[in-house]
């Protein structure tokens, strides 16, 4: 991407995104081991897969931050660019390792009775195949190329939400009632910050100028970001304690209590 000319205003907003994801996937990770225990064994894999989602996220919105940081310099009031190229590359490869797990986290929770081994396998290629298509074009610098790429890396996104909708929609009926309304929400979330991405990449398209696509896209992309791996992860765990709860499975220090009180 070039780096056009941006105002203090723009270059902070940008930096300050960044700088919150970096608190938000840290403060997630602590969350996700912390709470691990609270839930019933059979749904512990699906927060260690959150916590590694976001423990990957936090490395990564480091390099980003660095990277941002070194690529402009302060001149007259405007940040311009410094000569060192602001690697993109950061988020693409982010991507590749967390749109995998997070895909993985959602089907692991719902412990289905079978074939979840086959879902994971089909969601996760497919979203690595919408992930190394949309790059080529994230890093092109004309508008036909963008859209090329940007289409064809649509093609497994569909296919995502349809195994989503479709597939896991038939599941639906042999989970407990509330866990069946988390699951539509968790749904509707990931609908509504994975459309988000889309939406950024396609900001250069539509008519903003360098500076405005550019700060559209890199705070787009973070929001999202925020809200696809720690806030969706806590909706996984609140799935997590709703299918504990429906178990009647409690952790040994509440069992422990309980046992005590029968004692008494
Ligand atoms: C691209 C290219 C343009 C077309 C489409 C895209 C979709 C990207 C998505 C990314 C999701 C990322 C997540 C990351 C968080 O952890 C690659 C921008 C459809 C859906 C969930």
């Amino acid at each position: 991407m070039d780096l056009p000319v941006l105002t203090p205003g723009q270059f902070d907003l940008v930096s300050n995104g960044f700088s919150l994801a970096i608190a938000a996937m840290g403060a997630g990770f602590i969350y996700f081991v912390l709470v691990r225990g609270q839930v019933a064994p059979a749904y512990r894999m699906a927060l260690t897969v959150s916590a590694l989602v976001v423990a990957i996220a936090f490395y990564h919105y480091i390099r980003i931050f660095e990277s941002w940081a070194a690529a402009y310099v302060l001149e007259g009031g405007m940040y311009v660019a410094s000569g060192k190229p602001f690697n993109d590359a950061y988020r693409y490869v982010d991507w590749l390792l967390t749109v995998p797990l997070l895909l993985t986290e959602a089907v692991l929770v719902l412990r289905l009775k079978k074939g979840s081994g086959g879902m994971i396998a089909r969601l996760s290629i497919a979203a690595v195949l919408m992930i190394v298509t949309g790059y080529p074009g994230e890093v092109a610098t004309d508008t036909a190329t963008r859209l090329i790429w940007g289409t064809i890396s649509t093609i497994p996104f569909l296919y995502i939400l349809y195994v989503l909708w479709v597939e896991l929609g038939r599941s639906l009926p042999a989970q407990p009632e509330k866990v069946r309304v988390l699951v539509r929400n968790l749904r509707l979330l990931l609908l509504a910050t994975w459309g988000v991405y889309p939406i950024a990449y396609l900001a250069p398209v539509f008519g903003f100028d360098g500076a405005g696509a550019a700060v559209a896209l890199q705070t787009g992309y973070t929001i999202a970001d925020v809200l696809a791996k720690p806030f969706f992860g806590a909706m996984i765990v609140w799935i997590a304690f709703e299918k504990t709860r429906a178990d009647g499975w409690q952790p040994a220090d509440a069992r422990g209590s309980a046992a005590g009180a029968a004692a008494d």
